[in-house]
């Protein structure tokens, strides 16, 4: 099934959604009740003989007799004990996985609701005005996808691709007009998608190196002191390298970090070269067996290739010291920042191999729409996306996730 189908059928009626529900509280009786029936055979073959009346009295007699209780009905007593308690932390494993599930969907889609509110407001706009499918809608059309950030070059193909559906479908409703563009961004999306690997790659012995790269402000101290802290909370043993040793308060920022999630760093005064720090840390990271080591490296030095060539001799200073690192080198992209983002983007790739994007402050923007460009135009994975300024605050990239939270408004208004 594609994703639009998906996420189409998660909006196709409510009860849908409620059939789904009680096929899952049914097995999880069944489930239940599969459980107590092995208890009970577990019993004495004298307990098991009882008949249904006699536990009942017994019961009864507990209650109001529990002082003057048997031996043996302590024993049951406490088996009773025993069961109620295996029962509470088997529910409450069960509560405790449902509410995690729920607060990451929820993470997710409070951080897209400006985007998904921004992107919905202008598609909503477009078809408030639309009349007949013509040169002129299409021309709008492009307009808008262009100022929704999903990138020129997909704001054109979608259009033109569109063009020709529209005419094939034989498409005049708004909903069916609505319903196209939307199947056809999504599409379009988890095509190009196919090949990508959104995953973080680990070393398989010794210590996994990550080199964070972005020009100034856009989030890699912030994303650092987070993975940092994911991995703390993961019981990995986690080292952080200061190497942005260019702009005053760095070094003193991710000590901050480092401090607040509780794990270690390496660091040098100010003015340092950033190599040397480097190196230090790979060494330390080696003979203290760290599981991963994080390196912060300046968003913005005297000029443009004084940073390109300050990385480079970062990372290989890493390779030197460890052949199959760094593992991954993420560049930061702030969300906010739009086309801006791509720009940066396209000069990094130039210079350095970028493994993957962290797509930052995706809270704060309405402009979510890059993700579909970033996949589109510049055929990298995002791995990371920063949904808020808390240590709590980074996800993993689910790209169904994050395709639901952007168009789910949408779908809902077509699949009714
Ligand atoms: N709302 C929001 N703010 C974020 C997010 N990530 C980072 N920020 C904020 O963005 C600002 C800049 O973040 P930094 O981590 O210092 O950025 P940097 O890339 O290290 O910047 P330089 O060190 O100057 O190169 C800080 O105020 C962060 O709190 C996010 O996902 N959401
Ligand atoms: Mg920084």
């Amino acid at each position: 099934m594609g994703l639009f189908d998906k996420l189409k059928r998660a909006f196709s009626g409510p009860e849908q959604a409620e059939d789904e529900e009680k096929e899952k509280l049914e097995e999880q009786d069944k489930a239940q009740e599969q459980k107590e029936k092995e208890e009970t055979e577990e019993e004495t073959p004298d307990q098991a003989d009882k008949s249904v009346d006699d536990e009942k009295q017994t019961q009864i007699e507990d209650e109001t007799t529990k002082d003057q209780a048997e031996p043996e009905t302590k024993e049951d007593l406490k088996k009773q004990a025993r069961t109620s308690d295996d029962e509470t932390s088997d529910t409450k494993e069960i509560k405790d996985a449902e509410e995690k599930k729920e607060t990451e969907e929820d993470r997710y889609d409070q951080g897209l609701k400006k985007s998904r509110q921004g992107f919905g407001a202008k598609i909503n706009a477009l078809l408030a005005n639309f009349r007949h499918v013509d040169e002129d809608f299409f021309d709008d059309l492009e307009e808008t996808l262009i100022e929704s950030d999903v990138g020129f070059e997909t704001a054109v193909k979608i259009s033109d691709e569109l063009q020709d559906e529209v005419k094939l479908r034989n498409a005049k409703s708004k909903s069916d007009v609505s319903d196209a563009i939307v199947e056809k961004l999504v599409d379009l999306y988890e095509k190009e998608g196919q090949e990508e690997d959104n995953t973080l790659h680990f070393a398989k012995n010794g210590p996994t190196v990550f080199l964070f790269v972005g020009v100034n402000g856009v989030g890699k101290t912030t994303t650092i002191g987070k993975l940092a802290h994911k991995y703390q909370q993961e019981g990995k043993k986690v080292l952080l390298a200061a190497c942005d040793t260019f702009r005053a308060g760095a070094i003193e920022q991710l000590d901050e970090w480092a401090q607040r999630v509780d794990v270690d760093i390496v660091k040098k005064p100010a003015q340092s070269d950033p190599a040397a720090v480097v190196f230090d840390a790979v060494k330390r990271a080696q003979t203290e067996d760290y599981d991963v080591l994080l390196v912060d490296t300046a968003g913005r030095l005297q000029n443009k290739v004084n940073l390109m060539n300050e990385l480079a001799k970062i990372k290989r200073v890493i390779k030197r010291e460890i052949p199959d690192s760094p593992q991954e080198v993420l560049l930061a992209l702030d969300a906010t920042t739009g086309q801006n983002a791509l720009t940066q983007a396209k000069q990094f790739k130039d210079v350095t191999e970028v493994s993957g994007i962290v797509l930052t402050k995706l809270d704060g923007t309405a402009r979510g729409g890059i993700v579909l460009a970033i996949r589109n135009e510049l055929h990298l994975p995002v791995k990371l996306v920063g949904l808020g300024e808390q240590m709590d605050d980074l996800r993993d990239f689910d790209a169904e996730k994050f395709v639901y939270g952007l168009f789910k408004d949408l779908v809902a208004q077509t699949a009714k």
